[in-house]
């Protein structure tokens, strides 16, 4: 069985609503607060060295990282196209295209914001900068676990719900 390092209302929810949408069996390990915690960083770090979630172990062991590559591996793996548009539709280019760009533009904001002095000396500097400072957090605290994954959603929800998941 696959197990899921994660925690309610962050970023492995994504993740989480897709086993679920797709009915694979899974294992929830709660991580723990992974910026309160040097434990919880530690345990997690000896499954993925980057000590963050989502972090998926597969049924023989091997760990994934990364929420598109998750999500692309999670559709090839059943065989579905609900939430991946298949190699031949028309879908195809604009969910890749927007997968692609959540991953790489957004996401890592919400990884700067989350704990901006493993980035910068000063951790006031952003707001001096006179740039928009808006305080995304992974560490929502909102469960997601209390959300259910919501069916008859697009193909494209399954991107969308990166940022959605984290509102
Ligand atoms: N590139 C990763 C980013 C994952 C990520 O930043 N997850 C956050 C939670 S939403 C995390 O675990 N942060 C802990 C940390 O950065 O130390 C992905 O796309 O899955």
């Amino acid at each position: 069985m696959m197990t899921l390092h994660g925690r309610p209302g962050w970023g492995s929810a994504l993740i989480e609503a897709q086993l679920l949408r797709y009915g694979l069996p899974f294992r929830f390990e709660e991580v723990g607060d992974l910026f309160a915690s040097a434990e919880a960083r530690a345990a997690l770090a000896a499954v993925n060295p980057l000590a963050q979630v989502p972090t998926l172990v597969l049924d023989d062991g091997r760990v994934m990282s990364e929420s598109a590559a998750i999500t692309l591996y999670l559709a090839d793996l059943t065989g579905r196209d609900d939430l991946v548009p298949g190699p031949q539709s028309p879908e195809r280019a604009a969910f890749l295209r927007w997968l692609v760009f959540l991953v790489a533009n957004l996401y890592p904001t919400f990884t700067y914001a989350d704990d901006p002095q493993r980035f910068v000396a000063d951790a006031a500097a952003p707001r001096r900068s006179g740039r928009a400072w808006t305080p995304m957090r992974c560490r929502c605290g909102a469960s997601s676990r209390a959300r259910r994954p919501h069916h008859g959603s697009s193909a494209s929800d399954s991107a969308r719900s990166i940022c959605t998941s984290r509102s």
